[in-house]
This record gives C-alpha cells, structure tokens and sequence, in this order.
C-alpha cells in the first residue's frame, strides 16, 4: 500500500506520510509512503534537521495499486486519477467531500493536525512511538497550529506535543518552531507563480472553482512588495486554471492577521461579503485574525456561495 499526503504538500501531509508508513508497518503491512510534489522550505529544514529521508516524489503508480490517503480526501487535491486505485484508507482531519466506489477504513477526527490523529492511533494499538516518529509528529502540530495559534487547535493537540516532546526532547518547542516559520518564510528564490501556488488548494463552492492559496509567514511585507507580481500571477493561474475565483492570503504567523489579495470584481465582491475586511489599498483586503483556511476561510466562503 503506498501511503500519499496532498498535492503541494506542507509539512503536516510529509510527516503523515512517513509516521502512517511506520505504523502500517509495525502492523505487519507491506508500505511505502510517497509525496505528489516539491516539499516546501520549512518541510526541508525540518527533514535536514532531523536527518530524515523526504518519501519519493510518485505522481502515479501501477493500475490498482492500494492506497493511503493521509491529511486530504478530496479528489481535486490527492493523486491524478483517483479512480485507478483502490483506496484502503483514509486518515485526515479536514471535511470530507469524497464519494468511494467501495468500502474503505475511514479515521477522522477534528484535530489540529493529522499527526495528532496518528498518535492517538499508535496508543491504541500499543505501538511505539520512536524518537524519529515523535519528532515528526510534533513537527506536523506545530506545523498545522503555527505554535498553538490557530484557533483549529484542541487542548488535545497541546497534550499530545507535551506528551510526544517526552520521548522527542526538544529542549524549546517554540524556539524550534520559530525556525521552521523563518525557513517557511524564505522565498526570495521563488517567482510570484511559484509563492502563489506553494500552499495551494482547489475547492468548488455551489459549482465555482475556487483556488485558495495561503502564504503562511513570519515575513509578510515580502508579499505586499510584491504585490503586482502576486496579482499577475493570480490572473495567470486563473485563466489557465478556468478558475471562478482565486483567493491569495499572507498569514502572518506572529501577529495572527491574515491580510487577501483580491484580483476582480469576483474576488472583491467575495472577500466583502464574507469576511469582516478592511480595504487597505487596491486589491489589497486586511481580513482580521484570520489564519486558518479550513477553519476560518473555507467555511466562510461555503456560507458566502451558498
Ligand atoms: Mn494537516
């Protein structure tokens, strides 16, 4: 069974890969965890750091191979022709929009991270948690919860990181997650198209296509610099895409404020009625403590369409 995190990965479907890959096998299965695209910076530092392998970058496999999905369930965002395979599994903390052919094992749970549903698997089952295992599970929280700041954060995700750095031992979680959102936010050596689509997902609302992608920051003057280049490349994806709408957000990750970049009437129109937004230039939209897409974005732009 291959075990596969979303289409431009962050670091919660990476370090899913990997830990789902380590229980699959402590429960005897034959594994292999792979990812659908180029890890972002802070995956990187993260896997550098900790001395571990990224999984391979497989962007198809054999007819009817069996599959994991881990941190995503729909379509649009896991492996091209999702049809061709045989989903086994499913373990992720977002809604759920998939239609199955057949019956599936099915874990979810309206956690922070998919990490943290991971462990409480592992505790179930009695298995170990590795030093390695713990790390990359407390790197998907801190990851997932920007430090414990997204309001998606449970009290039982905090439990899980304490209980986890136990067996991990960083010496200063907050300090370590400080370097992961620095490395995160070092994009000097990538286009507009590039920071536009780094954190990207596709989502249709009543019938639109609308694309959100989220630059989650500790640096987010770098994106309203270059604002115009941001806003030619939302045009660009747009069009190529055939796109309803496209929604670009610098989250800036210390001070929790998301700020929208809007292109068109659609997008403004949008951004207006959905979110207590503030005009700060044109088609620049300051949207309040706005940090988390599938909790604060997504479900106000589901209410605004329907
Ligand atoms: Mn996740």
């Amino acid at each position: 069974m291959y075990i596969i995190g979303h289409k431009n990965p962050d670091t919660d479907a990476i370090v899913c890969a990997l830990i789902a890959a380590d229980y699959f096998t402590q429960l005897g299965m034959e594994v292999t965890p792979i990812r659908l695209g180029e890890l972002n910076k802070e995956t990187e530092f993260i896997l550098k750091h900790l001395g571990i392998q990224a999984p391979e970058l497989k962007t198809e496999l054999e007819q009817d191979a069996k599959i994991c999905l881990v941190d995503h369930n729909e379509k649009s965002q896991s492996i091209d022709e999702l049809e061709k395979y045989q989903i086994e599994w499913i373990i992720d903390h977002h809604k759920f929009s998939l239609n199955t052919a057949t019956p599936l094992n099915i874990r979810a749970e309206s956690l922070a991270s998919t990490a943290s549903v991971l462990y409480k698997m592992y505790i179930e089952n009695d298995l170990e948690i590795s030093k390695k295992i713990a790390k990359l599970m407390i790197c998907g929280i801190l990851s997932d919860t920007l430090y414990f700041r997204s309001p998606t954060t449970t009290t039982i995700d905090k439990q899980i990181a304490l209980a986890l750095n136990e067996i991990a031992g960083f010496e200063d979680l907050e300090a370590f997650s400080l370097q992961m959102f620095d490395a995160k936010s070092d994009l000097s050596d990538f286009s507009a198209r590039e920071i536009v689509t780094l954190d990207y997902k596709p989502f249709e609302f009543n019938g639109k296509k609308v694309n959100i992608g989220v630059m989650e920051t500790t640096n987010p003057k770098f994106a309203l610099d270059i604002k115009s280049d941001i806003l030619e490349a939302m045009k660009q994806e747009k069009l190529e895409q055939g796109l309803d709408g496209i929604l670009f957000v610098a989250v800036d990750i210390l001070n929790e404020k998301g700020t929208a970049f809007t292109l068109d009437e659609f997008e403004i129109n949008m951004i207006e009625s959905a979110f207590d937004s503030k005009k700060l230039e044109d088609n620049l939209f300051d949207i309040g403590s706005v940090v988390s897409r599938k909790k604060q974005i997504v479900p106000k732009l589901e209410s605004y369409f329907a």
